[in-house]
């Protein structure tokens, strides 16, 4: 039995903006009120998407959802006509009309948590949706979110709703999730949390570990096959926000920085062995030491949020690596990407220009969520949303014809400019429509 994983990705919006409300979020608290471009945005994830489609890995397409989400905007006291209501919102709480107005449901890694059905007593393939409660803008996605997954995934999936529980139960679905396995198919699960001592100084970390544990008992793992590992306080306070900006993972393969985790008690050597147990196999780990790439360039870089693809061949596996450009340009992890290219641990290495989504700070990996099936499940998916020649064409179309170019902070308040973009975001999700 062959294990293969979808990879989902969502059209970026039309009023993608840099709002500068990232918690922890270097690059978006930099880019902070500076201008955007929601057409080159969206192209740009489209271009991704394409890519690797034509390396021949599965690759899905959600909608975006609608903003702003106004009814946010009225449950904290704004009202009357659109005019006014932007208006005020824009005068009286510019931050919350910015997370209403928000894209940020474009980074799918945060969409959700997903386990399948090999690795638990139910034999059913479960999927949590991200509660997202650490951030304003981002609370306001599980919802839509939802509704997509249940609209595009096969019956078969359990969807089960975000974790309530406020920010003690804080989740960020896939970000700070790592599946190890086997192609075959057994694989282990780790979690990635950031509370508790030692706290960091600088930065709120986002994930609980109440909330890790939540969800691999409402997954039905087994305690044998999950591991907890605490971020280190100095990656939180660094800008390595989610796990998936210091560490990647690709079935037998744990890359992550040598800082990534507060490694008290030796965690990563029960993960070895319990990767050891369950598969029979060895799990190869390569650690970047500081002293090879600092902290501060992997977060400037994104070098581990780097997008893992595997192929599946007869003999094995295949294993290719999208990086962002930034990595290409940074001597050190240039290295480092090519001697693991020389090494044979990827077969091939291409660079995405992703500059819209990294100002935000999110790399090729934040912007697709891995969804592991079985090869006969492919058909029960909504074929509507699988990427095509033809489908990538509509989309193209429709972005370039009616998504702006240039977008200011301001511009969120004028109802000229959000009329427009509700209007592009229904053409776009007419066009992903599944019924
Ligand atoms: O949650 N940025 C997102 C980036 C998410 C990256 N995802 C992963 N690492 N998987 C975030 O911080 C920026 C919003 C703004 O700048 O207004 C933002 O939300």
């Amino acid at each position: 039995m062959t294990w293969l994983e979808v990879q989902v990705d969502r059209v970026v919006g039309p009023t993608h903006h840099f709002g500068g409300l990232g918690v922890g979020n270097v690059a978006s608290q930099d880019h902070r009120g500076q201008v955007s471009n929601p057409a080159a945005a969206a192209l740009q994830g489209l271009d991704k998407m394409r890519q690797v489609a034509l390396l021949g890995i599965p690759q899905w397409i959600l909608p975006p959802p609608m903003r702003p989400d106004l009814s946010l905007l009225r449950n904290v006291g704004f009202s009357g006509s659109l005019r006014d209501l932007l208006r005020r919102a824009l005068d009286d709480a510019p931050e919350i009309l910015s997370a209403a107005m928000s894209c940020s449901a474009m980074w799918t890694a945060n969409a959700a948590t997903v386990t399948p059905s090999c690795d638990n007593r139910l034999g059913t393939s479960f999927l949590s949706v991200a509660n997202l409660n650490s951030s304003l803008h981002r609370t306001i996605e599980p919802q839509s979110t939802m509704e997509d997954l249940l609209a595009t995934l096969p019956e078969s999936f359990q969807v089960l709703p975000p974790l309530v529980g406020g920010a003690a139960m804080r989740d960020e679905g896939a970000a700070n999730h790592m599946r190890l396995a086997t192609p075959a198919g057994p694989g282990i699960h780790v979690w990635v949390y950031g509370d508790g001592d030692p706290t960091p100084k600088r930065f709120w970390p986002r994930q609980s570990l109440a909330a890790c544990r939540a969800i691999a008992r409402r997954h039905g793992l087994d305690e044998s096959l999950t591991c907890f590992l605490k971020q280190h306080p100095k990656a939180i306070d660094a800008g390595a926000f989610h796990n998936d900006v210091v560490a990647m993972s690709d079935h037998d393969l744990l890359i992550h920085h040598e800082l990534a985790y507060d490694t008290g008690g030796d965690p990563l050597q029960q993960i070895e062995d319990r990767f050891q147990q369950r598969t029979g196999q060895e799990l190869t780990r390569i650690v970047v030491e500081q002293s090879q790439l600092s902290m501060d360039e992997a977060v400037e870089t994104y070098l581990f949020n780097s997008q893992i693809l595997a192929r599946h061949h007869e003999d094995g596996l295949e294993r290719i690596l999208l990086c962002p450009r930034q990595v290409e340009r940074n001597g050190h992890t240039l290295q480092l990407v090519q001697q693991w290219h020389q090494a044979g641990i990827f077969t091939q290495v291409h660079y995405v220009d992703l500059e819209q989504s990294m100002d935000a700070g999110g790399g090729p990996a934040c912007l697709r969520l891995r969804v592991p099936i079985q090869l006969q499940e492919l058909g029960f998916w909504s074929s509507r949303r699988r990427w095509s020649e033809s489908l990538d064409a509509e989309l193209r179309k429709t972005i370039q014809a009616y998504y702006p170019t240039r977008l200011t902070l301001q511009d969120l308040g004028c109802e000229e400019f959000v009329r427009q973009a509700m209007d592009s975001t229904n053409r776009i999700a007419q066009i992903l429509s599944v019924r």
